[in-house]
């Protein structure tokens, strides 16, 4: 490679090419495809950009051609030419090189056809994952993840919602005692974080408006389409506010990607070829109650306090095709042990879950401030006071009544790209099977 370049201030990224004609470049990128057809070469020229032809006359410099006829999928290149307008190139433009030189060698054959032209499964794609995410529609899924993020953290800070980094490695459970994954820790045992609950609720205590997006852990033994073992979680909490108005924050935070996304993404969801579901109405709010009574209506069998399984979801998504909508005022029994019981009806309490058709994307409650009924909370539920014991500290140190929710952010990138499978979505996922790469 030549030395001494600069490269990133020398380089033209291939769309600004139409904004070059008549110059010299320089382009950087991978060989995506190579045609050796009677009077040409032809490259087609990849980087993060977009395509570019390059196009070599068989009449041209031996030295170039001989560089030129020994290249091969995702060799890197550096192109040194000229732009010209086409009318033949699909991409309207080609570039005539006076120099290709090869930077970085791609030893065949390789695992996977970047192009996609030879189709391969999920499980060699993942595999190949250095490789695979240099495919169009990975480049467009993770363009569009990284608006969603953009989004989030836009409405959030914009709202006075502090950003807050809690740790992953925890003494006891966050979320009750299923689904941990133990670790040892200089000889002790102790936990992967479920989710920030705890803190992120201490925090509501402090700053009022919190919110964390990072890495949880869950020991989910689930092979489904939408469970991960490793998952990223966008937690939001907030202090004087009731299930209502934190449901109205979700519902406002989801749009306000939704419209970035379409705003932002155009090429992207072209290339996905999907439609981001509509949102000009208000996500419809219906009650647990609510819900079973539809389930039932459908001809699946579901009894007061048993939590939706993949049968009732499928049943309550033909009832919202193409929607958002919250089931809310859930069976205490069905919820964390923090979440708030309705004084009113306390074998109801105050949580809700955001459900796209038949997928759960976000979920959350009011809280418990009270301390005693906090306790009793945790003797019902076999889990040990002793174990929250700086909690409970907190909970009679003036914490504000509060409220918030946990969002999986690889799900709601399932409706922003219409892929079906959470794995796709996620750039390394790890899963009951999956620790590589
Ligand atoms: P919950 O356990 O429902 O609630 O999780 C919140 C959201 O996180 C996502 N999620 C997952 N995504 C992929 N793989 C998994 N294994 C996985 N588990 C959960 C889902 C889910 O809706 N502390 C509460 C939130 C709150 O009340 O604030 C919590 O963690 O999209």
């Amino acid at each position: 490679m030549s030395k001494g370049i600069d490269m990133r201030r020398e380089r033209t990224l291939i769309s600004e090419i139409p904004e070059k004609v008549g110059s010299t470049v320089t382009l950087y990128g991978w060989v995506h495809e190579v045609r050796d057809t009677a009077r040409f070469i032809f490259i087609i020229l990849r980087d993060r950009s977009g395509f570019a032809q390059i196009t070599i006359p068989k009449q041209s410099m031996s030295e170039l051609i001989s560089v030129a006829s020994r290249l091969h999928h995702e060799d890197v290149i550096m192109v040194h030419g000229t732009v010209v307008k086409s009318e033949i190139a699909k991409l309207g433009y080609e570039i005539i090189p006076n120099s290709v030189e090869i930077l970085s060698r791609a030893i065949h054959p390789l695992p996977l056809d970047v192009t996609g032209k030879t189709p391969a499964d999920l499980d060699t794609k993942l595999d190949a994952r250095y490789l695979s995410l240099r495919s169009a529609d990975n480049q467009a899924i993770f363009k569009i993840q990284t608006t969603a993020l953009m989004a989030m953290r836009e409405y959030l800070w914009k709202n006075g919602y502090i950003e807050m980094i809690s740790p992953r490695i925890i003494a006891y459970a966050s979320e009750g005692g299923a689904d941990l994954f133990a670790v040892d820790y200089f000889g002790k045992k102790v936990f992967l974080a479920q989710s920030p609950q705890l803190y992120k609720e201490m925090l509501a205590g402090a700053f009022e408006r919190v919110f964390e997006i990072g890495l949880f852990y869950r020991a989910e033994k689930s092979r489904t389409t939408y469970h991960l073992t490793e998952f990223v979680s966008v937690d939001v909490e907030e202090a004087f506010v009731n299930m209502d108005e934190i449901t109205e924050t979700l519902e406002n935070l989801v749009k306000h990607v939704i419209e970035k996304v379409k705003e932002n993404n155009k090429k992207e969801l072209e290339i996905l070829n999907h439609k981001l579901p509509p949102i000009n109405s208000s996500f419809k709010r219906i009650t647990y109650d609510e819900a079973v009574e539809i389930v039932k209506s459908k001809g699946i069998e579901m009894n007061w306090g048993e939590d939706f399984g993949a049968p009732q979801m499928k049943a309550l998504s033909e009832e919202f095709t193409s929607q958002f909508y919250f089931i809310i005022d859930w069976p205490s029994q069905l919820r964390p042990f923090y979440t708030k019981p309705d004084p009113k009806r306390p074998e109801i309490c105050k949580a809700f879950d955001l459900v796209y058709e038949w997928l759960e994307i976000a979920s959350g409650s009011e809280r418990i401030t009270d301390k005693d009924l906090f306790m009793q909370n945790l003797l019902k539920r076999g889990l040990n006071p002793a174990d929250f014991e700086i909690f409970i500290k907190y909970l009679s140190s003036g914490a504000p009544p509060h409220a918030g929710f946990g969002l999986g952010l690889s799900r709601l990138m399932l409706i922003l790209t219409g892929k079906k499978n959470i794995k796709e979505v996620t750039m390394f996922p790890r899963d009951v099977d999956r620790l590589k790469p």
